[in-house]
């Protein structure tokens, strides 16, 4: 098998490395400058929710120690940072006044990745909804998606010019499905209707501030990020393979169809339709926007077993758990192939603006020995993803960037800060960051990439 180092020369110059981070997952801050709870915060308190009732109250406290996070990030060498503005921080409230504290932190930010060459990909929502929009039912009421459209001007107004880019949503399959029908992260429904709700009132969201963003600021560059679900029927039997076919439908096809196509797909509408806001068919022009780009979140493969179960609901999907494969700390399967497979075939079924990989990375819990963090898995792995993207680019798809996930160890939402996803080790009771030794390797391959164009 090639290394990545041994493939970098299959991929343009102008490539980009970076590292990625959420406003929830390291801020802290919580209650500070006034930013005002959002939906994680409560999720976060009620007990019960997160692994050790841990909270982002203090996280990584990064909203003090940005500074030498920044001196972090380019000492490996990166070429840009990814993070995500908190919606609760700027427009505390969610919608009307905005708040000049909340402004000035993302302004020091900003320009402090400027200062170090770093380009900063900005994220207007990673799930932290302002928690006066969810008295008032937040994403399951359409009044969420405009003011959600205002904030995003808001920020393409004040930040535009100096964004590298500017993405609406990360992930809306986990603030959506994972959110009100799984109950695993905030709000933490288990409701098929507050569901689709949900689900449509992003997308208008995602249109609509895409709208706003172009209006504002044509030239900076917008898209979304998606984690698409890499699905493979569990065996080679009939049943299975449908029911992987209808899982794909409902958690990769009910995103990208209406963003890049325009409308649902058939089978989803047929299915579950009377679940969506009335009048939905109105909004599929707006939801359908010309992007930049999209961003692609990929770590693991799913495996499906048909549900037998005559009570289960659409798409009747159970996920298999596969014997005898290697798996990271939090127990998903490594297999960077699926990661190649998937790229490919997306490019084949749709019609699609380039794409950066905004997160790929590994939950790998070890510890420090001696000072010491030899993650030796988690190098192997991100080896082995970004390998299979250097193929994926090499078959033809248009990858323009790759970001792991994440520069540290944060609050990894319902699993608390016990999963480990860094590239650097956080002490949270001291707040000290040790690189870990896949952060040494990754920082290597940052060097080599910006050799290229010495
Ligand atoms: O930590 C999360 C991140 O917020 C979104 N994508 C997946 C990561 C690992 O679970």
């Amino acid at each position: 098998m090639q290394t990545s180092n041994s493939l970098l020369s299959c991929l343009p110059e102008d490539f980009i490395f970076g590292v990625a981070t959420a406003a929830y997952q390291i801020e802290g801050a919580a209650q500070l400058d006034g930013r005002r709870p959002s939906i994680w915060d409560d999720f976060a308190h009620a007990g019960g929710n997160v692994a050790n009732n841990d909270s982002g109250d203090v996280a990584c406290d990064h909203y003090h120690l940005w500074q030498s996070d920044l001196d972090l990030i380019k000492s490996l060498n990166m070429d840009a940072y990814r993070f995500s503005f908190a919606w609760p921080r700027v427009i505390p409230t969610g919608k009307g006044a905005t708040n000049e504290k909340g402004i000035a932190f993302y302004d020091r930010l900003i320009d402090g990745c400027l200062e170090r060459g770093l380009a900063p990909f900005a994220t207007l929502y990673h799930w932290d909804l302002p928690s006066d929009l969810q008295q008032y039912g937040g994403w399951t009421h359409r009044d969420t998606a405009f003011a959600f459209a205002d904030y995003a001007e808001v920020i393409t107004k004040h930040f535009g010019d100096r964004l590298a880019s500017l993405t609406t949503f990360n992930e809306p399959w986990c603030s959506s499905i994972l959110s009100y029908l799984y109950g695993v992260h905030a709000p933490g429904k288990k409701d098929i209707s507050l569901t689709l709700k949900c689900l449509h009132n992003q997308h208008l969201g995602h249109g609509l501030a895409v709208q706003r963003i172009k209006n504002t600021n044509p030239d900076l560059a917008t898209g979304i990020v998606l984690n698409l679900q890499s699905v493979y029927p569990a065996t080679n039997n009939e049943a299975d393979k449908a029911a992987a076919t209808r899982h794909e439908i409902f958690h990769n096809s009910a995103f990208l169809d209406p963003l890049f196509k325009g409308h649902y797909p058939a089978e989803f509408i047929t299915e579950l339709a009377h679940h969506l806001p009335e009048k939905w068919e109105d909004d599929l022009n707006t939801i359908h926007q010309p992007l930049d780009f999209w961003g692609l979140n990929y770590y693991t493969p799913i495996r499906i077993n048909a549900d037998d179960n005559p009570n289960a609901l659409y798409p009747k999907s159970l996920a298999a758990s596969p014997e005898n494969c290697e798996r990271t700390d939090i127990g998903w399967e490594v297999a960077a192939d699926t990661f190649e497979e998937l790229m490919i075939k997306v490019y084949e079924q749709y019609t699609l603006p380039p794409v950066y990989i905004t997160e790929n990375g590994a939950c790998i819990n070890d510890e420090p020995i001696d000072g010491v963090i030899s993650d030796v898995r988690r190098q192997d792995y991100l080896d082995q993803h970004i390998s299979a993207m250097i193929r994926a680019h090499k078959a033809g798809v248009p990858v323009r960037g790759y970001f792991a996930w994440s520069l540290m160890d944060n609050f990894e939402w319902a699993e608390g800060y016990d999963m480990r996803f860094g590239l650097v080790h956080v002490d949270y009771a001291t707040q000290k960051r040790t690189i870990k030794q896949s952060g040494y390797w990754y920082a290597e391959l940052g060097k080599a990439q910006l050799a290229r164009r010495a």
